[in-house]
């Protein structure tokens, strides 16, 4: 990026100092928005469609992020699209997650495949998928336990999950208000289990979500969508415009 400036005003003649600030800031948005759009064109909707079924997408990231809410989400949308979905409850970590979820499926009349509490959520995964072959249901999402960073345990666990699973989209959640940490959290999932794409959460909360930026250009990963609080409707596909606009806005 200061490539980018330095490559529009060194030699330059400019005038007045807002023409040098407008400039500037004309020149930081355009390498923002080049950055971005490398990755913006993930369009999962499409990628489901054309590929066999069932999909199996997983979810995960650390405690709290939303990632129970981003499938309740996610599972709207994709009914919105015409497909079918079943949900596999294996957080099967914490006492509550599973009823939370199975409220999610009632409400939204998906089915939802839960285990034992304590038990093993790779089983539970298995299972969410033979039903969904055998019922011929389009898409699986499989809800997992919150991993902290330093939880060698459950990272293991959900590599076991990926390992049964097999998911053909693998999404890693992640809260927009979590500041430098954020990144930290992407970086330690890529190397310990690797990610297609990011759902950033909780933007609605007067975040910027700069570390949208710093996974684009860090990990060249892309964010497919954006939680904007925490009704089912609130998850925007993500644009480098609005984005940018909001980046950018006082
Ligand atoms: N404002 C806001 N809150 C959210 C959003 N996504 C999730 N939440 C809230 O964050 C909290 C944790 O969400 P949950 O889905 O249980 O997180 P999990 O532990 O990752 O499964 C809940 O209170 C959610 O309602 C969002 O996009 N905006
Ligand atoms: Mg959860």
């Amino acid at each position: 990026m200061l490539d980018d400036i330095k490559k529009a005003i060194v030699g330059k003649k400019i005038r007045r100092s807002e023409d040098l600030e407008q400039t500037v800031m004309d020149t930081l948005k355009k390498s923002i928005e080049e950055i971005l759009t490398k990755n913006e064109n993930i369009d999962i909707i499409k990628i489901i469609k054309e590929s066999q079924r069932p999909f199996v997408i997983v979810f995960f990231g650390v405690n709290g992020v939303g990632k129970t809410t981003t499938i309740a989400k996610f599972i709207y949308m994709l009914k919105k699209n015409g497909l079918t979905c079943i949900v596999s409850a294996s957080d099967t970590f914490r006492a509550a997650a599973q009823e939370q979820l199975a409220i999610h499926a009632q409400k939204l009349e998906v089915p939802m495949v839960k285990g034992k509490y304590g038990g093993d959520p790779a089983a539970v995964a298995f299972d969410a998928i033979q039903s969904a072959k055998s019922r011929n249901i389009d898409v699986v999402l499989v809800d997992t336990a919150g991993r902290m960073n330093t939880d060698a345990d459950l990272t293991n666990e959900l590599r076991r999950v990926m390992k049964i699973a097999k998911p053909n989209f693998k999404i890693l959640v992640l809260d927009s208000l979590g500041g430098n940490d954020t990144l930290e959290q992407a970086k330690y999932f890529e190397n310990a289990i690797g990610f297609d794409a990011v759902i950033l959460t909780k933007v609605d909360a007067d975040a910027k979500g700069g570390v949208v930026l710093s996974l684009a250009y860090e990990l060249k990963k892309p964010v497919i969508f954006l939680g904007v609080g925490q009704e089912y409707e609130n998850l925007e596909p993500f644009s480098a415009q609005w984005f940018i606009d909001r980046l950018f806005s006082s």
